[in-house]
């Protein structure tokens, strides 16, 4: 990995790209999974690389959900494992959740090399999705391919940083599904029942934290949060947010680069 001096500005920023690099030269990270990166950084600098408040209450619920559920599966990709391995561990350790390994770009290499990725930050770790038998309805080729006992018979999946047709498709067959997604007008975005628009270097150890803090809620204090909360609300007050950003900072004059926070 090329050494990005800390003193760099954009020190964090220029970090992760090298992680998706890295994860693409390491052959975990598929080649448009850097396309997709850069998408994600788009819409991270109009968020203003923070966490926002309507992100803060879909973790929320989401970890309610997922806390709640019976068979809650992680799934991970190839931009997951180059940039949150650890963390993703972590979750699902937090959340009693499986980790199951899900490529849109499935080969047996990229398979390969993500859980020896994965279990670079734990040997011990149960990885479903290396030999996957059963198959996403509808969904044709590899990357219909899920595990029998991860997202086939999951009853809530977490699909970060995902194409909306597996989502759609996972919809279909009837899993409640929660996404990670920058981009809040992605067909993924639009398809989950719950949607965290914020970056996943961020939002999964936001996740973790709230798991252990709300390990001890009670069943009717989880039931309560998901029951107050509102996807369709939470995608429109992103977008507002967005919205009222660029306008603050067009009228502050953007060529002011501390007015900005990126
Ligand atoms: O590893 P594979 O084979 O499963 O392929 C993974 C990719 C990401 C290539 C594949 O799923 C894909 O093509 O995804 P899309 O359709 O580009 O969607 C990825 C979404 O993730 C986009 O809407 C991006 O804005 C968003 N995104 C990218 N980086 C981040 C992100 N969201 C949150 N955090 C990020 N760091």
């Amino acid at each position: 990995m090329v050494e990005i001096p800390k003193s760099h500005p954009r020190y964090w920023s220029l970090y992760y790209r090298e992680k998706i690099i890295n994860g693409m030269e390491k052959g975990i990270t598929a080649k448009a999974g850097l396309i997709a990166h850069g998408r994600g950084e788009a819409f991270d600098y109009i968020l203003g690389e923070r966490t926002i408040k309507p992100a803060e209450s879909a973790m929320k619920a989401a970890v309610a959900k997922l806390l709640l559920a019976k068979h809650p599966v992680i799934s991970v990709n190839g931009n997951v494992a180059a940039l949150v391995p650890k963390e993703t561990i972590e979750l699902a350790k937090a959340l009693g959740a499986k980790l199951e390994i899900n490529l849109f770009y499935r080969t047996e290499e990229r398979v390969k090399a993500i859980a020896e990725e994965l279990r670079k930050h734990d040997p011990d770790i149960e990885l479903l999705g290396i030999n996957p038998t059963m198959r996403i309805p509808g969904l044709e080729h590899e990357r219909g391919k899920v595990d029998e006992n991860g997202i086939w018979k999951a009853d809530v999946v977490v699909v970060p940083l995902e194409d909306g047709d597996r989502t759609e498709a996972l919809v279909s067959m009837g899993k409640f599904v929660i996404t990670i997604d920058l981009n809040p007008l992605s067909r993924s975005a639009r398809m989950a029942h719950i949607t965290i628009v914020d970056n996943i270097v961020r939002a999964y150890p936001r996740m973790t934290k709230l798991a252990r803090e709300m390990n001890d809620y009670t069943e009717e204090d989880l039931l309560r949060i998901i029951g107050e909360y509102d996807n369709e609300k939470t995608l429109s007050d992103v977008l507002v947010y967005m919205r009222n950003r660029l306008t603050k900072l067009a009228g502050e004059g953007v060529w002011r680069r501390k007015e900005l926070d990126c």
